[in-house]
């Protein structure tokens, strides 16, 4: 039995050292013309466990922004050697968005006009001098925090729940992008397990989940260089950009075999499943018209009797 009191005491320390394990891996860039301002600061950070970076100027913050991606967070003071802190925040703003970087700007003399400067440049947040530690760290968490929430609803649009993989929407915008850019020969394959739905009736549902789950990570496994994903029920799509199209045959081939000799586990059941594959190789043509002629050959594979590439 643990009294209330020490079951909030103890979700609280839960939810304390999950963020503290979670800091590890973000940057904090500090950006004050004073050295011991920055230090300061810095030290407060590293308590937390952040990675710290320190900048002396604007440039230098640029720079640094620039080089660690890690970066989620700039504080900056708002007089620096060579620009405002709005004008840098400003200037930073240019570059990155509000979901990839927050900002919190740093007054010290309370002017109410220079913290709506800061909001209106592009700033989240501001902190005024002096600042006790709680509020300090609470505004960093606050705006570390909004970061992963847009990361984790980004991941969310854009990935599959069942199987992890790209979903279709995600798939088509990476993919519309590599080929705007117009690489050499490239290749796009649909697959399409065979006789499914027969697994699904005869196994169960989710048998039939396990299944997808498993094809799921071979294709992983397979085709981590190049886009992948589950296009729809039992459909999976990739796209070879940069590779012969007889060597995108041997691989797809490659994988149809591996799934075809896969024996596929769950608590209770042990079976196999195969999957046909129509792909396709033509240039200077848009995705959709890709998909199409894949669409087709995938539909001569399955008239052709299943477990096969045509290309
Ligand atoms: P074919 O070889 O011609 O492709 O036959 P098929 O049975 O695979 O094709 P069909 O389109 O008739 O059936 C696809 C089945 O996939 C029907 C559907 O219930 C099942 N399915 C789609 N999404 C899921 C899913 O998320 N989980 C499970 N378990 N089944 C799914
Ligand atoms: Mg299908
Ligand atoms: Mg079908
Ligand atoms: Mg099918």
């Amino acid at each position: 039995y643990i009294p209330k009191q020490n079951a909030q005491m103890f979700e609280y320390l839960t939810r304390l050292l999950a963020r503290l394990e979670k800091n590890k891996h973000i940057g904090v860039l500090v950006v004050d013309g004073s050295r011991s301002s920055r230090s300061k600061m810095s030290s407060l950070l590293s308590r937390h466990n952040f990675i710290t970076y320190n900048a002396a100027n604007a440039q230098q913050s640029l720079e640094l922004l620039h080089d660690h991606p890690d970066i989620k967070l700039m504080i900056t003071d708002e007089t620096l050697p060579d620009m405002t802190g709005v004008q840098l925040v400003a200037e930073t703003r240019k570059l990155y968005d509000k979901d990839q970087l927050s900002i919190i700007g740093v007054s010290s003399n309370r002017s109410a006009s220079l913290l709506a400067s800061f909001i209106k440049s592009g700033a989240n947040d501001y902190l005024n001098r002096p600042y006790c530690h709680e509020e300090f760290f609470c505004r960093i968490v606050q705006n570390v925090e909004y970061i992963e929430q847009i990361e984790a609803i980004r991941q969310a649009a854009n990935s599959d729940y069942l199987t992890g993989l790209p979903n279709r929407r995600h798939f088509f915008n990476q993919v519309s992008n590599t080929i705007r850019r117009g690489l050499g020969c490239m290749s796009l394959a649909l697959m399409d397990l065979d006789n499914f739905k027969n697994i699904n009736d005869t196994f169960g549902h989710d048998y039939g989940d396990v299944v997808l789950k498993e094809v799921a990570r071979m294709i992983m496994r397979h085709f981590s260089r190049f886009h992948v994903s589950r296009f729809g029920g039992e459909e999976f799509c990739i796209f070879l950009p940069n590779i012969e199209h007889e060597h995108a045959i041997k691989l797809l081939n490659d994988f149809r075999e591996d799934i075809s000799k896969k024996v596929i586990k769950s608590k209770t059941i042990r079976h196999s499943c195969t999957l046909s594959i129509g792909v396709t190789n033509k240039q200077n043509r848009t995705i959709e018209s890709m998909l199409s002629i894949a669409d087709q050959h995938l539909y001569a594979a399955k008239a052709g009797g299943r477990n096969q590439v045509v290309g």
